[in-house]
């Protein structure tokens, strides 16, 4: 038998058609609910770092779309991990990989339930990871899941982590968001 996950994911692609909206390009591709579904679907697909830059890999609780819009996501905001250009050989995939197994594994304890999902977004400019929360305001499951983060993705002393509240991110497209938690 199969090893339950304790909840069930779905894996979205992002593909950048300019001729469509942005919620258009967003495509669920699949859900699983187990260990071993994860890894045959994890084995199947490109890595990130394969992915032509201006995609998005997004992995997300089942019924949560990955877009500050949702129900799960309008009061919520990311941790935010910016790679350098030269990430993008070594870390991109390992992080990437981590934040899966974070996510699937349940690693923030009690906090896991505030958590709605995670993307990666392959862009020239330098990738980043975010891992989306529900709730904004609750101060302390967004600071231990960001500790968390960093110790689960061995983040040194000299590497920041920033938390954007959704919202902010909204308002400021294009230009500078507010970081309101910094690790
Ligand atoms: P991005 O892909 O998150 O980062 O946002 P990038 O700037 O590094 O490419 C790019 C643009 O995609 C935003 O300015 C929005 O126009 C659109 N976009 C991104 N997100 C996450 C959303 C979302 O959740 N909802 C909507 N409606 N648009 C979004």
């Amino acid at each position: 038998i199969k090893h339950p996950l304790q909840n069930i994911w779905t894996l979205w692609y992002y593909e950048n058609d300019r001729t469509k909206s942005w919620e258009q390009n967003q495509k669920a591709i699949t859900s699983f609910g187990t260990a071993e579904d994860f890894w045959s679907i994890y084995n199947h697909i490109k890595m990130a770092s394969e992915l032509r830059q201006g995609s998005d890999y997004s992995l997300f609780k089942e019924g949560v779309r990955p877009m500050w819009e949702d129900e799960a996501n309008k009061r919520g905001g990311r941790w935010l991990i910016n790679l350098d250009k030269k990430q993008r050989n070594n870390d991109l995939d390992k992080f990437w990989l981590e934040v899966l197994l974070c996510l699937i594994g349940e690693a923030f304890d009690e906090y896991s339930e505030d958590l709605c999902g995670a993307v990666v977004n392959v862009r020239a400019k330098g990738d980043k990871i975010g891992i989306w929360t529900a709730d904004a305001g609750k101060q302390e499951s967004v600071l231990e899941i960001g500790r968390k983060l960093k110790a689960r993705l061995n983040l040194g002393r000299n590497v920041q982590i920033c938390y954007q509240i959704h919202k902010d991110t909204m308002a400021k497209a294009g230009s500078v968001t507010k970081n309101t938690y910094t690790l």
